[in-house]
């Protein structure tokens, strides 16, 4: 394939991305842009929504230019058909997330019942917390209560309980406009699984209604599934503190022996941290002629580990092929989410061992070493003892290490952010509140080979904090700012002068990494937080989200329990809707009187920038600041 079509200037704003993307050329390896390019032109029925495939009278079509068939096999039109899509996107969404946080759960009981050697509960006080939250006997001896917990989070996913517990953090005024609408999420399973009968053929063909089941699916991810795998991975690994690293392939070491941890779950990867500790594994790669053993994260596993534990971050998404092609990889460690099939292939051009490690996610050519509560210690150890083993067939030759790694800081949770600002959130809404920093955004999500890597990202926010809007991170959207250098404290000279102020009074970056995508719940509970001590609403706050470069199912839940949590959520490429014009218009403004908040789309990131300062212009208006 001639993989000279797509110039570099349209690949990536990462110099590090660049020069292996020229290494993958010169030794003829195929790379997600090549893919991309051998999908052109890609579906325009699919891009619009108009097809489907949910039976097998189809699958159908409806052309959007009103001259072919405007009705699928069984009689659905363009409104039915996009809203069943998206309706199925934002489920598969809410299913990845929710899932992964049902691991969490599954090892906090196995924990609390021996079961889970090298698992413990780290974040005490958190546990304590949540206990209370769930209603767990107060009396009770730390791991009856963990176990009291973990059973009383199970239900979260079930039907007995009729809401989720952390929609009591929200303010009263939210939970009656989700009331008013009927979108207040009962239990996790139950809403992925309603969300799917629904659009089953035959079942539910009213565009709105469909939507706000969709809704519904998301909010039970936001407040149900992904904020309990943020809240157990905290009480079991630790809730993250701002911590000092470094990020781009230079973290990678030429004389050491390089583990790549990807995907999204800590739970192996955790295991991984504390056997590279292993004085034994250390000496054996030191007799192999390695200077030590070096872990690197990619993507949210990758987020995962270096909140909590430093370890520095080597890419996001579109590099994580890119990694292998270093040569420098002794192994690649995977979970779950977003792990491209291609990295079998591509890591048997290496000397690189490809390790799965879910019972849930196999992939091509890989080597599947299983996890379970009981082994988990063990496979860390094993894993760790395989990447050494597997120095001394490294080929030096290969090895290309373009760039030196630059700084960042990373660590923000809720607690830190709370710690670093003496413990309430007082001063933040005070700095708000006198205009040195005019509001605060969320910009998150993927990358996707249709936006040039990162550029969307750094572009955007290089916009928002130059304009005194504080950012929050999360995903590929935090590395891609770590690379551009918006994640030290002496990135304030970026900011403006209100928002540099803060952040040089409180020694912080003026762009905070909260985390992995489950983390973005961080986020809408520092807003729920903020919005509960100014006796406001969500969608009052001068708030907003975007997701740049987003690519997958779980980035159209997140933006949609963003948006009917009340914030103002842009979308760097569109959703496949445009081919309904009344599901287009619901998402564009039409929840805004019922929710205060909608969608908007905007693939230019300067043109975003501007959207998301009027907005938040707007909103102080209202609030009268
Ligand atoms: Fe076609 Fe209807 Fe079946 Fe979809 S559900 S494939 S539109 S017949
Ligand atoms: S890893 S969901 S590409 S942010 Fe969370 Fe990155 Fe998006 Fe996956």
């Amino acid at each position: 394939m001639d993989q000279s079509k797509t110039p570099a200037s349209q690949i990536s704003v990462q110099p590090d991305t660049l020069a292996l993307k020229e290494k993958a050329r010169q030794e003829g390896i195929e790379t997600v842009w090549e893919r991309y390019q051998a999908q052109q032109p890609q579906c325009g029925f699919c891009e619009l929504g108009l097809s489907c495939r949910i039976c097998v009278m189809g699958p159908c079509r409806i052309d959007p230019f009103g001259e072919g068939p405007q009705r699928g096999v069984c009689g659905a039109d363009a409104d039915i058909m996009v809203a069943r899509n998206l309706g199925r996107m934002v489920a598969a969404g809410a299913a990845a997330h929710s899932d992964h946080g049902r691991d969490l759960v599954e090892i906090l009981l196995a924990v609390a019942e021996g079961k889970a050697p090298g698992y413990k509960i780290t974040d005490v006080a958190k546990l304590e917390r949540l206990a209370a939250e769930f209603g767990v006997d107060a009396s009770l001896p730390l791991t009856e209560k963990a176990k009291e917990l973990a059973l009383a989070v199970m239900e979260e996913y079930g039907i007995r309980k009729g809401h989720l517990t952390f929609t009591k953090r929200l303010p009263a005024a939210r939970l009656q406009k989700w009331q008013q609408l009927g979108i207040t999420p009962r239990g996790i399973d139950w809403e992925v699984t309603e969300m799917l009968h629904r659009t089953h053929m035959g079942v539910d063909n009213d565009p709105l209604n469909l939507l706000l089941q969709a809704l519904r699916c998301a909010l039970a991810d936001g407040w149900g599934g992904s904020m309990i795998a943020t809240e157990l991975s905290d009480v079991l690994f630790g809730t993250p503190t701002p911590k000092a690293s470094q990020v781009n392939i230079g973290v990678l070491k030429a004389d050491r022996v390089n583990i790549i941890l990807h995907g999204h779950n800590p739970l192996v990867s955790e295991m991984v941290v504390q056997a590279a500790t292993d004085p034994a594994l250390i000496n054996r790669a030191r007799q192999l002629g390695a200077q030590g053993i070096n872990l690197a994260g990619l993507c949210c596993t990758g987020n995962e580990v270096l909140m909590r534990q430093g370890i520095p971050m080597a890419g996001n998404h579109l590099l994580q092929e890119l990694a292998l092609v270093t040569g420098a990889v002794e192994a690649m460690v995977v979970d779950y989410q977003c792990i491209m099939p291609s990295l079998g292939d591509l890591a048997a051009c290496y000397h690189t061992l490809f390790f799965s490690t879910s019972p849930k996610a196999k992939f091509p050519k890989a080597t599947h070493l299983n996890f379970t509560p009981e082994t988990g210690a063990d496979l860390g150890r094993q894993l760790v003892s395989r990447a050494v083993e597997n120095f001394a067939r490294r080929i030096p030759e290969r090895v290309y290490l373009p760039t030196e790694s630059v700084p960042q800081v990373s660590g923000f949770s809720v607690e830190a952010i709370l710690d670093a600002l003496g413990g309430t959130p007082e001063p933040l809404i005070n700095a708000i509140k006198a205009g040195q920093i005019r509001g605060a955004v969320g910009v998150v999500g993927c990358n996707n080979p249709k936006v040039i890597h990162d550029y969307g990202h750094t572009t955007l926010t290089r916009q928002l904090i130059r304009n005194d809007v504080l950012v929050l991170d999360t995903g590929c959207a935090a590395v891609a700012h770590a690379k551009a250098g918006f994640k030290t404290p002496e990135a304030a000279d970026l900011a403006g002068p209100g928002l540099a102020a803060v952040c040089r009074a409180l020694g912080i970056p003026p762009v905070l990494h909260l985390g992995s995508c489950v983390d973005n719940t961080r986020i809408i509970n520092l807003a729920a937080a903020l919005a509960n001590t100014l006796g406001v609403d969500l969608d009052q706050l001068p708030v907003a989200a975007a997701a740049p470069e987003w690519y997958s199912e779980k980035a159209t839940t997140i933006a949609s329990y963003a948006v009917a949590s009340g914030i103002f959520t842009v979308l760097g490429v569109a959703p496949p809707v445009l081919g309904s014009k009344t599901v287009t218009e619901i998402l564009l403004g039409g929840t805004t009187p019922h929710l205060g908040a909608c969608f908007a789309v905007e693939p230019d990131p300067e043109k975003a920038a501007a959207l998301i300062i009027n907005h938040i212009a707007k909103k102080r208006q209202e609030l009268g600041i």
